[in-house]
């Protein structure tokens, strides 16, 4: 009987792991198939799980806004000043301590010392430290808060156009015969809009409003009780995406199996930088975090993270901490009890800023690429390593792969050349699953600290509440 209830309090989580796994199979299998799927074949077979993605980036907007001004309204100024400090010393504090675990390893295992770089992938565009430091600020103040839900502010470095010079030597004095060096390619700078969702735009929007209706007092009750009811709302509807979500993930992770050109080649040239990247993500995760965890709560660490193991799954499938939010709230909320005062607060602000996998994935990866360069690191490049990392884990986006787009800052800050970014670019679809669950779990961590914390707060806050309540009993 006691196994029937647990078989039926985790269904959920147990369908979702059997997608991830029967994905693994399915795509193994469909990769021997002979021929292999064309790439038309291979969108048809990923579109289950594009339809899940499509369903849960539906819900980020509404929930950030909805969860966040009705959670910052609810309480006072102080209050959300005390819990707001609480949150950020807690993610800079376990971001920090990911860096470092990333770079002891790194520097001890030393992956790029005799690796083979698999040498494929696309290029992004280089990308410098002041200017996404800029960017960054930028996106904090859309112009435009619609906008906002599908575009982000990006600095570009556009070339300018030269006509080569050796070609107007030739026309003007044909028996000159020097060689002249290409001319350097200079860089002209566009700020410009690109398509992706701004959610640190919508957070700090968000918190602004959610203040200023917190202390317009009973005037704002009118905008905290729609924004609750689109909360529960949007909470409804991702109840029913979330039965969804493992046929969802199971065609995700078949069609990413099935788009690996040759895992075994990739494997081999990068085992051990995958491996330094998973022992870091696993020490930080399944050590660190849980010390933190119960230093502060003092309970189980490991019992909270089961309450989550839902949203884990989640972020392993869709590798996108936003994606995985709605998920996020439910396990919090639902299953383990945190305050939803806490939950509306940390998690969008978290899955924003609070990246403690890509921050660890960051340093080790730049240190990585630059020991296949066989350039060893000075103290000071490797301090500029740690901070750069953090900070380009707060620009990253929540979505699928941002992490390898913000490490390019990373690599500019090592003078290292943006493009050795392809060096690993193959098997970064595997390695964001990993940081991305480490991401989350550290949003949950954070959560169940905060509210332990503010409990009291919130119980002084209940009580006033209660308080209220009687009298208008009584005078009613
Ligand atoms: N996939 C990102 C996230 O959603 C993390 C990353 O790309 O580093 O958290």
């Amino acid at each position: 009987k006691k196994v029937a209830q647990v078989l039926k309090d985790n269904l959920l989580l147990i369908l979702l792991l059997c997608g991830l796994v029967v994905g693994i199979g399915i795509g193994a299998g469909v990769r021997s198939k002979d021929p292999p799927l064309t790439t038309r074949e291979q969108m048809y077979f990923r579109f289950p799980g594009e339809l899940l993605m499509r369903m849960l980036k539906m819900m980020i907007v509404p929930l950030i806004v909805s969860t966040l001004i009705a959670g910052v309204s609810s309480v006072d100024a102080a209050t959300c000043g005390r819990i707001g400090r609480r949150a950020v010393i807690y993610y800079m504090a376990t971001t920090f301590i990911a860096v470092v675990i990333g770079i002891g390893l790194v520097l001890a295992i030393k992956p790029g010392k005799d690796a083979s770089p698999v040498n494929e992938g696309s290029k992004p565009e280089p990308a410098n430290t002041a200017d996404s430091f800029l960017d960054l600020l930028r996106n904090m103040f859309p112009d435009n808060i619609v906008e906002a839900c599908f575009k982000q502010t990006k600095t570009k470095q556009i070339p300018i156009e030269h006509e080569p010079v050796q070609s107007n030597l030739t026309t003007l004095a044909p028996d000159l015969n020097t060689t002249i060096s290409p001319p350097e390619i200079k860089y002209t700078f566009e700020v410009r809009k690109e398509n992706g969702l701004n959610a640190l735009g919508l957070v700090v929007f968000s918190i602004a409003i959610g203040v200023v209706v917190s202390i317009m007092g009973d005037e704002g009750e009118p905008i905290r009780k729609l924004m609750e009811c689109l909360a529960e709302a949007s909470m409804k509807i991702v109840t029913l995406i979330i039965w969804y979500s493992p046929i969802g993930v199971m065609f995700l992770v078949a069609a990413e199996i099935i788009k690996m050109k040759d895992p075994v080649e990739e494997l081999k040239a990068l085992g051990l930088y995958i491996a330094t990247v998973l022992t870091g993500l696993g020490v930080h995760g399944f050590i660190v975090l849980p010390l933190i965890y119960y230093l502060f709560v003092r309970k189980n660490p490991y019992l909270y993270m089961a309450g989550v193991a839902q949203a884990l799954a989640t972020a392993l499938g869709t590798s996108s901490s936003s994606a995985t939010l709605p998920v996020t709230y439910k396990c919090l909320e639902d299953k383990l009890g945190v305050s939803r005062k806490i939950t509306r607060f940390v998690l969008p602000v978290g899955a924003t800023i609070n990246m403690d996998g890509t921050a660890l994935y960051e340093a080790v990866a730049a240190l990585f690429i630059a020991q296949l360069r066989g350039i060893s690191l000075s103290a000071g490049k490797i301090v500029a390593a740690s901070i750069t990392a953090t900070a380009a884990s707060i620009g990253a986006a929540a979505v699928p792969q941002a992490g390898i787009v913000t490490m390019v800052i990373v690599l500019t800050a090592l003078g290292l050349p943006s493009d050795d970014v392809a060096k690993i670019i193959v098997v970064d679809w595997m390695l964001d699953r990993f940081r991305t669950m480490i991401n989350v779990w550290g949003d949950s961590v954070g959560a169940g600290i905060v509210a332990k914390l503010s409990e009291k707060e919130f119980e002084k806050l209940d009580e006033s509440s209660e308080e209220i309540d009687k009298i208008s009993e009584v005078r009613g």
